[in-house]
């Protein structure tokens, strides 16, 4: 009996002290998930804490400094030690670049910044930015050889400046904002000087804040007539595409234009698109020759039919053709696929009974092709020249910050402005530059200021045709392209993307002579923004 009390009660005492340790496991339990939780919480706001501390020193990384000057303090002897960028040391200053001050003949004119109301309605956009008011601004037509000497006036609220785009001008007048001058404050006024050396179609926009201006209208054509034309031309005109909102312009018009043109006169069609992304046109009515691509020239073109050409942005186009014994030659944007689009149009052609060719023909999808078109010369640059420099640019793309915004980063060698190397050349050398699109950041129109250069290869291969010279050149994703040109024009220059967009996220980069120096900087203290 007693034997069975005791092992009752050890029983018991074992079922407390089970329970008991039950009791103490479910409170360890409990404290243990309190303490993993409160762990994951920490973990947490540690991930937090250090992701925006990165979050916020890479925003603050692609902060424009508040003054970089982009002068250069060394000689080619120094080579490896030669750096452009924060540097105001003594050198030959871009001011004293200059053209003569006078010359036999002088073309002068005035271009005065203002805002202006335009034509036709767009939406949430009537007011815009122009030269003289009106947007394409004033076509400057000049003759080669002349001086040309351009005031800027700017009754804006807002710095502007002029680039002459193709020209190679001498430096003190490339408008290249924070670079070759300050941004033309409201009320001031800036004179561009130079020589109109090479004959051909040009342009000219604003290149402080230049997606921004370039975008609201503040552009406009320069036409350097030959001293001696090889060909000659009755008909002579020109016309720069812009998109407003959605809607695409032809110079002001967005509906139909007409050209007057008897049978059998010779019309020359200068074409420029002042956009960021290419535009497919068309002519139809008669065969056609690409006369000059930038303004150049090309060798031997011969007639196209239906053929579109693909306009990059800032390109310029010559067609040349003669008018057929009857008929309207029309001019047409072509949509990506194939489809003639009916407006903005020119048409060209005698009398009131001009009209499109309805219906309208399916367009071929193969673009022209300036690596193969016209017949080969001699020119001084080929790619078995001998080269003194070569420069090879990764145009690239990643998801970043670009001064402080974040969003898409366009790069050039992983760099973006004003971060990016600086392509040193020495006056006389023959440089080669050869530009990879290996991404998928899209079309990249590179453009170099100050200098021509020849068209070498693409994507490895020669041009079978006439040589080609250009200013900017459409560069397409898996796309190599190898250009050369001679350093002859001493000064501070820029390469960039004329994707205005791209460049004003980071797609820039500067090619400069050795110990040149500049007075000004690019940053928030002058609020020299070029790009
Ligand atoms: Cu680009």
């Amino acid at each position: 009996m007693n034997t069975q009390r005791r092992k009752m009660k050890i029983d018991r005492n074992a079922l407390e002290d089970e329970n008991t340790s039950t009791l103490e496991q479910a409170s360890t339990k409990r404290l243990r998930s309190k303490k993993r939780r409160t762990r994951v919480l920490l973990g947490l706001l540690c991930f937090l804490v250090v992701a925006g501390v990165t979050f916020g020193v890479a925003m603050q990384n692609s902060r424009y400094p508040d003054a970089i000057n982009m002068g250069t303090s060394c000689n080619m002897d120094m080579s490896m030690m030669c750096q452009a960028g924060h540097s105001v040391a003594a050198g030959i200053p871009v001011t004293s670049l200059r053209a003569p001050q006078t010359a036999a003949h002088i073309d002068e004119f005035t271009l005065t910044s203002q805002s202006a109301h335009l034509p036709f309605v767009i939406q949430g956009q009537s007011d815009v930015q122009t030269y003289n008011g009106t947007a394409l601004g004033p076509t400057l037509r000049v003759r080669q050889g002349d001086l040309v000497v351009v005031h800027l006036i700017n009754h804006l609220t807002v710095g502007v400046t002029i680039h002459w785009h193709g020209v190679a001008v001498p430096n003190s007048a490339d408008g290249v904002a924070g670079v070759t001058q300050d941004a033309v404050r409201p009320g001031q006024s800036y004179i561009y000087r130079f020589v109109a050396k090479d004959p051909g179609t040009y342009w000219y926009h604003s290149h402080q804040e230049s997606f921004e201006q370039t975008g609201s209208g503040l552009y406009g054509m320069l036409i350097i007539e030959p001293a001696r034309p090889v060909v000659h031309d009755d008909i002579d005109a020109n016309f720069a595409l812009h998109t407003w909102g959605s809607t695409l312009v032809f110079n002001t018009s967005t509906g139909a234009q007409t050209i007057n043109a008897r049978p059998g006169q010779w019309v020359r069609l200068r074409l420029l698109n002042t956009d960021n992304t290419p535009h497919r046109l068309v002519l139809l009515g008669t065969s056609f020759l690409v006369a000059a691509l930038d303004g150049h020239d090309l060798n031997g073109p011969t007639p196209l039919t239906r053929v579109p050409i693909s306009i990059d942005a800032a390109q310029r186009y010559d067609l040349r053709f003669q008018m057929p014994l009857s008929g309207t030659v029309v001019l047409l944007p072509v949509d990506d696929n194939g489809q003639c689009q009916t407006t903005p149009s020119v048409l060209i052609g005698q009398g009131s009974n001009l009209h499109l060719p309805l219906p309208l023909p399916s367009i071929s999808q193969s673009v022209f092709d300036l690596t193969t078109y016209g017949h080969p010369t001699t020119n001084s640059i080929s790619p078995r020249s001998h080269f003194d420099v070569t420069y090879t640019i990764q145009l690239g793309f990643t998801i970043g910050f670009s001064n402080m915004r974040p969003g898409p980063v366009f790069t050039l060698d992983g760099k973006a402005f004003p971060n990016t190397a600086t392509l040193l050349v020495r006056t006389g050398q023959l440089v080669k530059l050869l530009f990879v699109n290996d991404t998928i950041g899209g079309i990249h129109p590179m453009h170099l200021h100050g200098h021509t250069f020849t068209v070498l290869t693409k994507n490895g291969h020669s041009l079978t045709g006439s040589p080609v010279r250009l200013d900017t050149i459409s560069v397409a994703p898996h796309e190599t392209y190898e250009v050369a040109f001679y350093a002859d024009n001493p000064g501070l220059w820029m390469i960039h993307c004329h994707n205005l967009f791209h460049a004003n996220h980071g797609m820039d980069m500067m090619l400069a002579y050795p110990n040149i120096s500049t007075p000004y900087s690019i940053g928030y203290a002058s609020g020299n923004f070029p790009d």
